[in-house]
């Protein structure tokens, strides 16, 4: 494409293609881009690579998948000589593993930091995108990825006197730069999810008082975070092709582990339990696949949440709290499950108390305390683990308008609906990486990552080659994928639950479950299959009925 210069006016640049995003997709989609030849430009909101990771700096923050398999495949010499010191790297190495990643790769030049982009509009006529970005600039390019991560729009919750509170407060999400000192405060973390579960244990270290304030018990299993030695990265490092060949192709959710080969039920009560605590022992989100049917059979599923509610009873002194802190009211797993590290233990310190605002709703923050139960909570300090508008949040962001001038958000405002997680109908041109509608944050994100970057490069180049102006979703393809993503979903337990994965924790957002849950193995073949077929439920337009549109 760059070879075939088009004419634009009034424009600040053309480039083949605007990467939302430089987080771990916007920048490999970059990488991949310019090996191929394509002109890139990648706008990133932020001032450094990372996305997510370098957002989300809160005390204790990692990531809940083992760091020798959340890092890049495709890279032979980067995998071979990146050195993750612990087995679930923290937040500060991932980011640094980015900007490594960053500079090895001499992504910089082509990414422009502190730059949202605010409107893409697709002009029909000549078939292009323009995108405005908040430095005042609009450019044209061919193509448009999102590459604007799952969990990156941060929601502050709508409660009553929140900006009213006079101490500090914080998000998880979208924590400040500066390391933030707890130590001598009475502090209050609201939410209990991933990050509030990460946070907990190392806030109530430092702080005074810590006010730990519950809507919804979570399931957690103990990560067993340990320092990684020598001889188990050389370990990975040797064994990486299969490893990765396995993540892709027969895993679930993109990572190594073994595949379960039987179900919770054909176990006696003695085995089951071994192996439940096999599995707790070993820590980490292994712990769902010790049966291949928990996420189906709500009998099987029961048998391993009860394991767990027994392990809290164990670990938490105080009964009430114990009870209190029991998840009962969804399958386990079909809230994302969470990985900690001392989380029901620090429910044993004096200065910990865990509040229940499902039963007693905050019913408002004032200038020193938070309200519940009719009782004031003084804080000095107040943590927001609340979450994310997740998978469509950050999309929904942006203003953008596919044919006759229709917004995305106005076509999603039932839910978003996608063909493949990849591309939306009458938004020709338009990939999002990672979208509603593929495997997603049910898996490893960089398998799938990679998997989206891959695909997308593939159709850039084939495009190329045919001398092909647009590529399109198929209304027709697009309704039968959202179908099939509803059926699949609703064939598992997960909708049971109030999860973000159904946008549940948006008020008002629909309740549709976004991710989609037949595999990243199964996913990727269907994929490489429409591939093959020509891009089957993807209309292409040539390049030649491109100019006789531009010329009519
Ligand atoms: P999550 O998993 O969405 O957790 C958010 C938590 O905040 C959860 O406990 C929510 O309770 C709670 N919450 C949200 N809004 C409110 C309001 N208005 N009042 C009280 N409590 C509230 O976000 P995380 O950041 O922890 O994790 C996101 C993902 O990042 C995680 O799954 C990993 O993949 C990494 P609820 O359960 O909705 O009752």
């Amino acid at each position: 494409m760059s070879a075939q210069p088009l004419a634009v006016n009034a424009s600040a640049g053309h480039y083949d293609v605007v990467v939302v995003g430089a987080g771990f997709a916007g920048m490999y989609m970059l990488h991949r881009l310019r090996g191929l030849g394509f002109s890139a430009r990648v706008y990133e909101q932020g001032s450094g690579v990372g996305g997510t990771w370098y957002w989300n700096r809160y005390p204790g923050a990692r990531c809940d998948v083992e760091s020798m398999q959340y890092s890049y495949s495709f890279s032979e010499e980067l995998q071979q000589e990146w050195n993750w010191s612990e087995r679930y790297a923290p937040q500060p190495e991932i980011l640094q593993y980015a900007n490594h990643v960053a500079d090895r790769f001499d992504l910089r030049r082509d990414i422009q930091f502190d730059t949202k982009v605010e409107r893409a509009g697709f002009d029909e006529r000549n078939n292009l995108w323009q995108v405005a970005t908040s430095d005042g600039k609009t450019v044209t390019a061919r193509f448009v990825v999102l590459a604007t991560g799952c969990l990156s729009n941060a929601r502050k919750p709508d409660i009553k006197g929140l900006d009213r509170f006079k101490g500090e407060v914080y998000h998880t999400g979208h924590w400040p730069h500066q390391p933030v000192d707890f130590t001598g405060q009475r502090v209050g973390v609201i939410g209990t999810g991933s990050s509030g579960i990460q946070s907990v244990p190392v806030i109530a270290e430092q702080a005074k008082h810590l006010a730990v304030f519950q809507r919804t018990a979570q399931f957690s299993i103990p990560a067993r975070n340990a320092k990684l030695t020598e001889d188990e990265r050389n370990w990975f490092r040797a064994n990486y092709p299969e490893i990765r060949t396995f993540a892709r192709e027969q895993a679930k959710n993109g990572i190594y582990t073994e595949l379960p080969d039987r179900g919770a039920l054909d176990d006696g009560d003695n085995e089951r339990r071994t192996k439940y605590e096999a599995r707790w022992q070993r820590g980490g989100l292994t712990f769902m696949t010790v049966y291949n049917n928990l996420a189906l059979d709500k009998a099987a599923n029961d048998t391993a949440a009860d394991f767990v509610r027994g392990k809290i009873a164990e670990i938490v002194k105080d009964a009430a709290t114990a009870k209190l802190l029991t998840p009962i009211s969804y399958p386990i797993g079909t809230k994302r499950i969470c990985i900690d590290t001392d989380y029901f233990a620090t429910f044993n310190r004096p200065n910990v108390t865990l509040v229940d605002i499902k039963t007693n709703p905050i019913e408002e923050i004032t200038e020193i305390a938070v309200r519940s139960g009719g009782k004031d909570y003084e804080l000095d300090a107040l943590v927001l683990a609340t979450g994310f508008d997740a998978m469509t949040g950050s999309v929904a962001k942006i203003d953008i308008r596919g044919r006759n001038g229709q917004t995305l958000n106005q076509k999603w405002a039932e839910g978003p609906r996608t063909y493949l997680g990849l591309m939306s109908a009458d938004f020709p041109n338009l990939f999002v990486v990672t979208g509603p509608g593929s495997p997603s944050v049910l898996s490893n994100m960089i398998v799938s990552i990679e998997q989206h970057v891959d695909w997308i490069s593939d159709c850039l180049s084939y495009m190329r080659d045919h001398r092909l102006a647009t590529i399109e979703a198929e209304k027709d393809a697009e309704d039968k994928w959202v179908a099939h993503v509803n059926e699949v979903a609703f064939a598992t337990l997960y909708p049971q639950a109030d999860s973000w994965y159904m946008g549940a924790n948006i008020p008002g957002k629909p309740r549709i479950f976004m991710p989609y849950i037949g595999g990243v193995g199964p996913y990727r073949q269907i994929c490489n299959e429409v591939a093959a077929r020509g891009y089957e439920g993807f209309a292409m337009t040539g390049e030649q009925q491109r100019h006789q549109a531009a010329a009519s």
